[in-house]
């Protein structure tokens, strides 16, 4: 009988190993648009680690001319010019452990240069 119990949690033991869920990092791939003064989505969430890609389409609109906006992470002290009329693509992996982020345009583009910013979001 003991033989038996002991045999039963073995297998037991050996399927939770073999079949336990494996909580592992995804890659999240987005569209955004930024323009005066805004991100479009401006609330992004990913998980801790996952590696997040986003297109980001940077506008060219009332000043024509204007070269210029960009994306900052301050908390991952990450940056990317995001030069008007075209696609910028980052990529990083989100080393951060949960919470809220904030992202913002670090180049001044006109008078509600402040408002233009977003949220990351890390569950
Ligand atoms: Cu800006």
């Amino acid at each position: 009988m003991r033989r038996i119990i002991l045999t039963g949690l073995i297998i037991l033991s050996l399927s939770l190993i073999v079949f336990s869920p494996k909580i592992s990092a995804a890659t999240v791939e987005m569209n955004m648009v930024a323009d005066q003064y805004y991100f479009d989505p401006e609330v992004i969430k990913v998980k801790s680690g996952d590696t997040l890609i986003i297109h980001i389409e940077s506008l060219m609109s009332e000043m024509e001319n204007f070269p210029l906006h960009s994306i900052f992470f301050p908390a991952l002290n990450k940056r990317w010019d995001l030069p008007t009329g075209k696609t910028t693509t980052i990529k990083f992996k989100v080393d951060l452990p949960p919470g809220e982020y904030p992202f913002e345009c670090d180049i001044y583009c006109g008078l509600a240069h402040p408002d233009m910013k977003g949220v990351l979001i890390v569950e």
